[in-house]
Formats: C-alpha cells, sequence, structure tokens
C-alpha cells in the first residue's frame, strides 16, 4: 500500500491498481482528494504491471460532490479538467466501484472514468441546482449521452438522486455487485475487462442518444414550461438547460467549455452564495452548543395528541408515518370523527397520487388510536397538546397532563405564540416541558420551532430534536418569547403592511413588492387565506382597523369569497374597490394625508424590521445563531431560498445600510423602527450576522 497524500492511498492486486480514497465525511472533491486521485492514476499509469485502474472510497459513500466549502477561495490543487485528462484521457481502463451515494462532481468523476461498477443501494444525482450552480465537470455534456436528453434534464433539474437500477438501465454503470462486496465486485469487473480486452469506453464519444434529440427544441420547451412554477425567481436553472441543449447543438469539447464558464460564473452570485449558505445553516441547527450529540435521549415510542383539529391531525400524521403509535384526544364524538376522517382523506388522497399503497394507508390508520378520555395517555412517552390558543385552557390541560402523564413522560405545547414558562409552571414537572411549534399543515411543512423552557431538561431537548429528524421535520431550537423566532419577525412586517396601505399603498401593491421578492405570497393574500377573523369576535370589533371593518362587512377571506382581494369560484384574487373605498374612507377618518409609496420603500419598510426584530432575538439569545433564524424563514414562511433568509439578505444589503434605512425611518416614523444594538454595532465594526 501505497500513501498519495493524506486521503488517497494506493494498493495493487496483482496487475489491478485500486486508488481508496478516504477523506471523511463523505469524500467531498476537496484539492486533496483531487489531487491524491490525479497522482494516484498517473502513478498507477507509468506502472506498466498494472493494467487497469480501480478508484474506490471507503467509509459511508462514493464522492458526494465538489467541496462546497471551496466555493468562492481561492483554487488550489489538481482542476477538474486535469482530472479529466487523466482519468478519460489516460491509456489504461479505469473503472469507478460506487456505494452510498455519488453526487455532482462525484457523480461527474465517475463519468470520466470508462466503466462504472455499483453496489444495488448506491444513487447517483446532481444536486448543484439546489446550489444555485450547474453541474461544472461534464455533467450536462456526458449525461445525455447515457440517459437521453429528457432524464438528464429531469436529473440536472430536480437535483433528486436516481437509483443505481435506473442507472444500470440508462447505462450510467456497467453491472451492480453484491452488496457490501464492492471491492471485489470491482476487481471481478477489472479482470474481465483486462481478460476479454473491453476498449477504453469514453462517454464524449456516445452521440446516438443526442444525435436521436437534436432539432427536437421542443423537449426544452416542455421542460421548461414544467419547471417555470418552481423555479420562479430562480436563476441557475435556466442556465442548465442551456447546457443541456449545448450538448446537442455543439462538439463536446466547446460544449464542455462553454458548461465550465456557466459555472463557474454562477459561484460568485448572490443566489449560489445563498443555496450554500442555507446548505449549511441547514445542518447547523442540530448542533446545540450546551446540548453535547452525546446527550442521553430518552425514547419515544408512543405519542399523545391532545385535540383532533387541523393541527393536532396533521401533528398526529408525522408520528404515524414515522411508524410511532398515536393516541389522538378529543372533547367532543363529533370533532373526534372529523378530526379522524381528516387524516384517513389525508392519506386516501395520497395514495391517489401513487405515493402510497392502500396497505400503507391501513398501516397507518392502524396505528391511531382516537379517544375522548385524557387518562389514556398515560403510558404515552410524548404528549402533544394542540388546543385553542389561549393560556387559561392550555393551563388547565396542563395541570391535568401532569397528574395523568408517567413520571418521565414530555408534555410539549404546540402553542405558536404563548409564554411556555407559564404553561410549565401549571405542572410539578417544567423540566419535562417545552414547545413544539408545528406549522401548518402541519404533516406537510418542514420547520419545527423546538420552544427551550427556561427549566427544560437537557436529554428533554435532545430527545425532541433527535426525534424532529425522524419525523423528517427540521428542528431549531428556540426560546421563550412571544411568537418565538418566525410569528415574533412575521408581526413586525404585518404591523407595517398594515400602516402602508393606510398611508398610499393598497394591499394588492404590498403584496405584489413582496411576490416579486420571492414569497409564495404577501401578508394581505395571506391573511385572507388563514381568514380575517383569527382571534376577532363581533363583540370584541372596535372598527379600529381595516381587518375589523372587513370582518364586520362578512368580509372573512378566501372563506366567504372576499376578504382585503375579491374572490372568483375558482377563487382567483382581484383588486377589490370595495376594499378600496373602505381604505381611503378610513384614511380620510383617521387624517392621514396619503402619499405615493414606491416599491423599494415597500420592500425596506416590511423586510428591515424583521431584520432588526431578529437582532434583537439573537441579543436576547432566543436563537441560537443567526441561519437558525432563515432556516425558520425558509421552512415556516415560504421565504425563498435563494434569498438565503432575513438575516442572509441583511448581510447581502448590509448591516450598515439596513442600520441607516431604520433610522431614517424612525426619523419620520418613530421606534417601530429603533435599531437593534447589535445591528448598530455590526455596522459600526463593519461585521455581518455570519459572523457572529
Ligand atoms: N462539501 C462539503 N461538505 C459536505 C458536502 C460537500 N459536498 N456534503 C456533505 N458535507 C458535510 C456536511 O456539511 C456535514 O458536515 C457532513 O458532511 C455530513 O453531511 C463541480 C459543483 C452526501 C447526501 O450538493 O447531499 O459537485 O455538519 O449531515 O444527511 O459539478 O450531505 O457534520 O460538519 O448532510 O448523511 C454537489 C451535498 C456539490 C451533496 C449525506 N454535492 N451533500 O447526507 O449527512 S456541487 C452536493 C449531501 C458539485 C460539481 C459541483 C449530503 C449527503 P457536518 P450530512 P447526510
Amino acid at each position: 500500500m501505497t500513501a498519495i497524500n493524506a486521503v488517497t492511498d494506493l494498493t495493487r492486486e496483482g496487475d489491478i491498481a485500486v486508488i481508496t480514497i478516504n477523506s471523511p465525511p463523505v469524500n467531498a472533491l476537496s484539492a486533496d482528494v483531487r489531487n491524491g486521485i490525479r497522482d494516484g492514476v498517473q502513478q498507477a499509469t507509468a506502472d506498466t504491471a498494472v493494467k487497469a485502474i480501480i478508484v474506490i472510497c471507503a467509509g459511508r459513500t462514493f464522492i458526494a460532490g465538489a467541496d462546497i466549502s471551496e466555493f468562492g477561495k481561492p483554487a488550489k490543487g489538481a482542476t477538474l479538467p486535469e482530472l479529466q485528462a487523466a482519468l478519460e484521457g489516460g491509456s489504461k481502463p479505469v473503472i469507478a466501484a460506487i456505494h452510498g451515494t455519488a453526487l455532482g462532481g462525484g457523480f461527474e468523476m465517475s463519468l470520466m472514468c470508462h466503466y462504472r461498477v455499483a453496489v444495488p443501494s448506491a444513487k447517483f444525482g446532481f444536486p448543484e441546482i439546489k446550489l444555485g450552480l450547474i453541474p461544472g465537470a461534464g455533467g450536462t455534456q456526458r449525461l445525455p449521452r447515457l440517459s437521453g436528453v429528457e432524464a438528464a434534464l429531469e436529473a440536472i433539474l430536480s437535483g433528486t438522486p436516481f437509483s443505481a437500477k435506473q442507472a444500470l438501465e440508462w447505462g450510467v454503470v456497467d453491472t451492480l455487485v453484491e452488496e457490501g462486496k464492492l471491492r471485489d465486485g470491482a476487481l471481478a469487473f477489472a479482470r474481465k475487462v483486462i481478460d476479454t480486452k473491453m476498449p477504453l469506453r469514453k462517454i464524449r464519444d456516445l452521440n446516438d442518444k443526442i444525435e436521436t434529440a437534436r432539432g427536437h427544441l421542443e423537449i426544452f420547451d416542455k421542460i421548461r414550461r414544467e419547471y417555470a412554477r418552481k423555479y420562479r425567481g430562480f436563476e441557475a436553472w435556466q442556465v442548465a438547460i442551456r447546457a443541456v441543449q449545448n450538448a446537442i447543438d455543439l462538439p463536446f469539447d466547446e460544449g464542455m467549455k462553454r458548461e465550465r464558464q456557466a459555472f463557474l460564473d454562477l459561484i460568485p452570485t448572490a443566489q449560489s452564495q445563498a443555496q450554500r449558505y442555507v446548505f449549511f445553516a441547514e445542518r447547523k441547527v442540530w448542533k446545540i452548543a450546551d446540548v453535547p450529540d452525546d446527550t442521553p435521549t430518552l425514547p419515544i415510542n408512543k405519542v399523545g395528541v391532545i385535540g383532533a383539529g387541523t393541527m393536532g391531525g396533521g401533528i398526529s400524521m408525522n408520528f404515524l408515518n414515522a411508524g410511532i403509535p398515536v393516541t389522538i384526544v378529543e372533547t367532543a364524538q363529533a370533532a373526534l370523527d372529523r378530526g379522524v376522517a381528516t387524516i384517513r382523506r389525508n392519506y386516501d388522497n395520497t395514495a391517489k397520487k401513487g405515493r402510497l399503497t392502500a396497505a400503507d394507508v391501513e398501516t397507518r390508520m392502524g396505528l391511531l388510536d382516537p379517544g375522548l378520555n385524557l387518562d389514556s395517555l398515560s403510558d404515552c412517552d410524548l404528549i402533544i397538546e394542540a388546543v385553542f390558543e389561549n393560556m387559561d385552557i392550555k393551563k388547565d390541560v396542563f395541570r391535568k397532563l401532569d397528574k395523568i402523564a408517567k413520571p418521565g413522560a414530555i408534555l410539549a405545547s404546540n402553542t405558536s405564540y404563548l409564554n411556555v414558562d407559564e404553561i410549565a409552571s401549571a405542572t410539578s414537572r417544567p423540566d419535562y416541558v417545552l414547545g413544539m411549534h408545528f406549522f401548518s399543515p402541519a404533516n406537510v411543512m418542514r420547520l419545527l420551532e423546538v420552544v427551550r423552557g427556561a427549566k427544560t431538561a437537557k436529554p428533554v431537548i435532545a430527545t425532541v430534536m433527535q426525534l424532529a429528524r425522524k419525523i423528517g421535520k427540521i428542528g431549531v431550537l428556540v426560546g421563550v418569547c412571544h411568537g418565538f423566532v418566525g410569528n415574533r419577525m412575521l408581526a413586525q412586517r404585518q404591523r407595517e403592511a398594515q400602516k402602508l396601505i393606510l398611508e398610499g399603498a393598497m394591499p394588492w401593491d404590498v403584496d405584489r413588492v413582496i411576490y416579486d421578492f420571492g414569497l409564495p405570497m404577501g401578508p394581505f393574500a395571506m391573511s385572507d387565506l388563514a381568514g380575517l377573523d383569527i382571534g376577532w369576535s363581533k363583540e370584541t370589533s372596535k372598527f379600529s382597523t381595516i381587518r375589523e371593518i372587513l370582518c364586520e362587512l362578512d368580509r372573512r377571506g378566501q372563506k366567504t369569497g372576499a376578504g382585503f382581494y375579491d374572490y372568483d369560484e375558482q377563487r382567483n384574487a382581484k383588486p377589490s374597490p370595495v376594499v378600496e373605498k373602505i381604505i381611503l374612507d378610513f384614511a380620510a377618518k383617521k387624517g392621514i394625508n396619503r402619499r405615493s409609496i414606491s416599491n423599494d420603500e415597500i420592500l425596506e419598510r416590511c423586510i428591515y424590521p424583521m431584520i432588526n426584530e431578529g437582532a434583537k432575538i439573537i441579543e436576547e439569545g432566543k436563537a441560537q445563531r443567526a441561519s437558525d433564524i432563515d432556516i425558520v424563514w425558509i421552512n415556516g414562511y415560504g421565504w425563498p431560498v435563494y434569498r438565503g433568509g432575513p438575516m442572509f439578505y441583511g448581510d447581502l444589503i448590509g448591516p450598515d445600510k439596513v442600520l441607516a434605512k431604520l433610522k431614517e425611518f424612525e426619523g419620520t416614523m418613530g421606534a417601530d423602527f429603533t435599531p437593534a444594538p447589535l445591528l448598530e454595532s455590526l455596522a459600526a465594526e463593519k461585521r455581518r450576522f455570519q459572523d457572529l
């Protein structure tokens, strides 16, 4: 065994050279790994006794892509074109032996080899699009030559890995070897290559699949139509389509050259920087400073859910999906039946779309135990309360639960605003109480705000974070404050939106700016969807806001066919002359001189106070880091991933510019815009939220 460098070694099995890469955690194609492969292949090629070369990885996976942390930094080590020359351009057959996930640059590196073998569990894919990039080492030129153009476009634009079985069908891999016996299987295949004198098969020379697509521009029109909605506001997807089109229209080397340039041009873009930031931010959320990875966790084998309404039902489905039995409790049979029926209907709809079998539906429903008696929760390991958002009601429920639940059971509230410490104070076990704030629809939305109470024990935190991962959520640890992270910042935007429509804008102006910025909908369309009468009642109504007046007029949102917008039968929204008049009259009565308000002001008034509130949240320690806040907004509120999140956006604009604008607004509109001390210091020290 010869050590090529710290992460690569070379061994000989008779006349076969085996280059083994060992660079945990995912053998990313870092400078060291690239150097190791290049130097290993050159050494093996120079060795006259060697007839074939195998490239294989140690650890849990084949190369899972370029090392994302190297992007944007000065290039070092062997380049990808150099690797191509050593592999594809070499004089001896190179076989890539693949297990785990061959992704991005790792997959491309394997396509530079003459042959590929894999274990059946291996996966292949181009996730670059999720990083605001395109494959930059031949993926857009080589994959279409194997899989055909449509399949290649699908793989590159979806970023979703495909199976080894699919790879075999497409000729991406030449054979599948026995699971767990990759090295032996690769050696046997190399033996066959040598003994049967198989040629140096270069994918670059395979043109039949691209020739059949030549002139069929409809392929690209169709894929553009298909992805236009999903990629509204994104840049890289159009660049990817262009690159694949080049594979058809241009000679291979020209296509490669243009792909490389397009890839290099995308790296410094704000979108790719944002999406790469989010990649690491999504992995940081799980790291809790004072709750180390080896903190003991509690077994969660049975869950109780109180309340079978929209939230209770959705919450239950997460655990049923993970094979965890759920006891769901309601106060009335009718409400219970309605809740259980909704869960079954949701599963039936998923089955209709072919994403579940009828048996899967029955398995999940079989794990659900509906009841009207709280006592049935006495053997649950975790009980989640999802009742009406009222402190007294919640404290009453927790008081009862405290008597019923077994020792060591975790009690969680799905409150979206209320003080979890006060709820915990209703029990004798505040160390086993925390918030688990799901987002509607709870079985779909990925975000879970895990609200840490003042007394919540570390094993309870560790247990719930681990459970979040198990039910497919991204858990973000937040502290107790009104509205936690997401809703607390949302309140800033909603407040300004309400003020803007009095000062001169119309609801549809504000919504258009927020929609064009990249969010799925603006504040007023969102209110209409949720219902304007949440927390409103005729009894308490004082006609003090536009929303109250609309409710009085039974314009309660989409559900009544009218709210801030008028809705047609298909629920398409259109600006409402009725609302326009209500707003103008209301402003006049308030003596407000309306003025024309620019789109920039609308955006800054809606977003900058959110960034400012985010700074306060960090100051108060209600979030561990700025990127956690960004993960909350991307996964809970539809903030576009290509803008990285409110705090990343604040860094992009510059804390100094955000501060200056807030001060300007404060000067004319008062304390709603008073900058957070943290923002002041970041601006003064020319630092960013990311540097914290
Ligand atoms: N670069 C750097 N670090 C990476 C990495 C990568 N490509 N992939 C993973 N990590 C780190 C990650 O941050 C974490 O670190 C640890 O590895 C475990 O990851 C030229 C341009 C492979 C499916 O986009 O999808 O190639 O938090 O927690 O859930 O065309 O990681 O422990 O410190 O995610 O088991 C394309 C990204 C790059 C693949 C494993 N490749 N990775 O998932 O573990 S662009 C990707 C993944 C490219 C070329 C282009 C997943 C995984 P830490 P993890 P996992």
